[in-house]
């Protein structure tokens, strides 16, 4: 049970914490503010359980120094946590965008290690912990997400030993030897420990994690438990994210996205093949080695900007991060080149938009394109391409897609490809444009299935199912006599 006590020191049965709150700041030309639900699969998620709890959700609201709290939204509670200029280049920027991310994406990047960003994080995951504290109520339910705040669970058991506490990875979690160059590679696993499940998008994922926690930090396993001193016992699984697949296939049924489909072939010179990617500007999407395919197969005549062009859009994203700015003039350079030597008046090769769409757009651009091309070097699983598949109503278009995305787990009907190769990658989009109807049919019909059958809010559920059933830390479980 909560307790309303008006706003101050109301509590609440389910507190879900995020680095961002789902909504944005906006301010108006003329100075007045206001918010605006940012679009966001997690948002998505958590609305149904949140709706059927007493729930709030804590984050940061993405500018510096502001704690003035949002407005309710879709029932819950929106409480922000407040980081300054300083916090948000170390702990935001740095520790979590220039040490973890690179570091849990297969070192695709080289992560910097700097202890004034490992401070930094530590405070700001304390400050998470503090104010989650304050507003679980008592042995509520507490979910954490993603890399951003590893400590929380941590600290939080700490502070609340009552609660029950899940955390949810939404990128991979790296294998041992990667792992260990972090030079708090054991605070870190501590801090996850503290939940009481630890959810990952791979079954890979929870395997590595338990891995660690056996040789590195000592406690005692079996399959995916971890036997903690205390008595504790924490639980490693996988839970892979997915999306509202009956609202995006519904939005792409609708007559206003068909026509919008048909507009942006004609837009781009109906050419035969329309190829599609859509990533945030990131150097783990794999975006640069996706367009060099292309280029080389333009290059050496196979294929021809009269029967293919590729659409790329490419939101930009952590601009002030310098790997980010570099891989943007890197990509503006090759899509200048390719559209320089193989486009014609009228018909780029390559049209190349850094816009961020609205869902309606998105939904038309995958119902217009013929090949999807999603090529992560690592992904912790991708959206994109099970948005791609849940708009092909008609079940034809193929899916060409990296095998390192956790996606490949379960859209096993896509053209796999290495992204590292790009003579493979080559060859799956000739496969992929000379497959028979039948065959594309066949495998979007097998791939939509499977995205409907395991939608967010089945992905939402089963979490938080696991979670209600996880033991407060009173309950202590028999441990086996042998750990593996
Ligand atoms: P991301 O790395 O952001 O997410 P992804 O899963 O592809 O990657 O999600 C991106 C989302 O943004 C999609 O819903 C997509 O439609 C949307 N989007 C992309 N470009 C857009 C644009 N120009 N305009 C509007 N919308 C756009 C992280 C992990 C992923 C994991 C997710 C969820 O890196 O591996 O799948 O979290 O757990």
């Amino acid at each position: 049970m909560s307790v309303d006590r008006g706003h101050a020191a109301a509590t609440y049965d389910l507190v879900v914490v995020a680095n961002r709150l789902p909504v944005d700041r906006v301010v108006e030309d003329d100075g007045t503010v206001s918010w605006r639900r940012s679009p966001g699969g997690l948002v998505t998620a958590v609305e149904p359980v949140m709706q059927s709890h007493d729930g709030a959700w804590v984050g940061w609201t993405g500018g510096p120094d502001s704690d003035e709290e949002p407005p309710e939204e879709s029932g819950m509670r929106l409480v922000p946590v407040s980081l300054s200029e300083q916090e948000i280049e170390y702990f935001y920027e740095g520790f979590s965008n220039g040490t973890l991310w690179p570091l849990y994406h297969d070192v695709v990047a080289k992560p910097e290690f700097h202890r004034e960003w490992w401070d930094a994080y530590v405070t700001v995951n304390r400050r998470f912990a503090e104010r989650t504290a304050e507003l679980a109520a008592e042995n509520a339910m507490v979910w954490v997400h993603d890399y951003q705040l590893q400590l929380v669970p941590g600290m939080l058991r700490e502070l609340r030993p009552d609660l029950r506490i899940g955390f949810f990875l939404h990128i991979p979690f790296p294998p041992l030897e990667l792992f260990v160059q972090l030079p708090w590679r054991r605070q870190i696993l501590e801090g996850l420990l503290g939940a009481d499940l630890v959810g990952f998008q791979r079954p890979g994922g929870a395997q590595n994690f338990v891995r660690l926690v056996r040789q590195r930090v000592g406690h005692k396993t079996h399959r995916d438990l971890v036997y903690l001193p205390d008595g504790r016992t924490v639980e490693a699984a996988a839970f892979p994210i997915s999306i509202d697949y009956d609202g995006l296939a519904e939005l792409s049924r609708s007559e206003a996205v068909e026509a919008r489909a048909k507009e942006i072939r004609e837009q781009l010179g109906n050419p035969r093949h329309l190829l599609l990617g859509v990533d945030r500007l990131d150097y783990t999407k794999g975006i640069y080695k996706r367009l060099r395919a292309f280029g080389e197969l333009l290059e050496e005549g196979t294929l021809d900007v009269e029967e293919a062009v590729f659409l790329q859009v490419a939101t930009p994203s952590r601009e002030r991060v310098d790997e980010y700015r570099r891989l943007r003039d890197e990509i503006d350079r090759l899509v200048g080149h390719i559209n320089g030597d193989y486009g014609r008046i009228g018909r780029p090769a390559i049209s190349y938009l850094h816009a961020s769409y609205p869902r309606e757009e998105m939904a038309a651009m995958f119902r217009a394109a013929d090949i999807m091309v999603v090529t992560p070097l690592r992904d912790g699983m991708n959206l994109v391409a099970k948005e791609y598949v849940a708009c092909r109503e008609s079940n034809d278009g193929a899916l060409v897609l990296s095998e390192f995305a956790g996606a490949a787990d379960e859209l096993k009907q896509a053209f796999l490809v290495n992204p590292y190769d790009i003579n493979g990658m080559k060859s799956a989009v000739l496969d992929a444009m000379r497959a028979k109807p039948r065959d594309l049919n066949r495998r979007m019909k097998a791939m939509r299935k499977t995205v409907k059958e395991h939608d967010v809010a089945a992905w939402a559920a089963e979490f938080m199912g696991r979670l209600s059933e996880a033991r407060p830390a009173h309950h202590k479980r028999l441990r086996p006599h042998d750990s593996d």
